[in-house]
């Protein structure tokens, strides 16, 4: 008498491994440039004094409002933003870009460092509108 069953092999292999990727896949809400190969060097020195702006948001208008704003490369640009309705800042910085949540009625400071040259947009969100130009050399 023998026994002869099938000898079968189930591979469960690869649902982990497209499970593994997908964690890979987040992206910001404004999308457009993203670059994988760029990551935030945070090897800048910190002799540059940081350029502070002021940002208020109040009955729908931005201040300032679409100004040009100049910035040293590697140096640190600290927003201070206070606005009537909930909004979220974002700075088109290259790469995933910088994001600061601000609630309502609540001063909400938030910093980053361009780590390459250009003019980027920070802008409001929540209405849409630019709020500074920011031109890093
Ligand atoms: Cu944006």
């Amino acid at each position: 008498m023998s026994h002869a069953g099938p000898v079968r092999k189930t591979s469960r292999w690869t649902a982990a491994a497209a499970a593994a990727v997908t964690v890979l896949g987040l992206a910001t809400a404004c999308g457009g440039e993203a670059s994988p190969g760029t990551a935030p060097s945070a090897s800048a020195s910190s002799t540059l004094a940081p350029l502070t702006i002021p940002i208020t948001i109040a009955g729908g208008q931005v201040t300032p409002n679409g100004e040009k704003i100049s910035a040293a490369l590697g140096q640190q640009v600290v927003l201070q933003v206070t606005s009537d309705e909930t909004d979220e800042i974002h700075a088109h910085i290259g790469g995933d870009g910088y994001e600061l949540e601000v609630p309502a009625g609540t001063p909400t400071t938030g910093e980053f460092t361009p780590s390459q040259p250009g003019s980027f947009e920070v802008e409001s969100h929540h209405l849409g509108k630019v709020v500074v130009v920011l031109n890093v050399s």
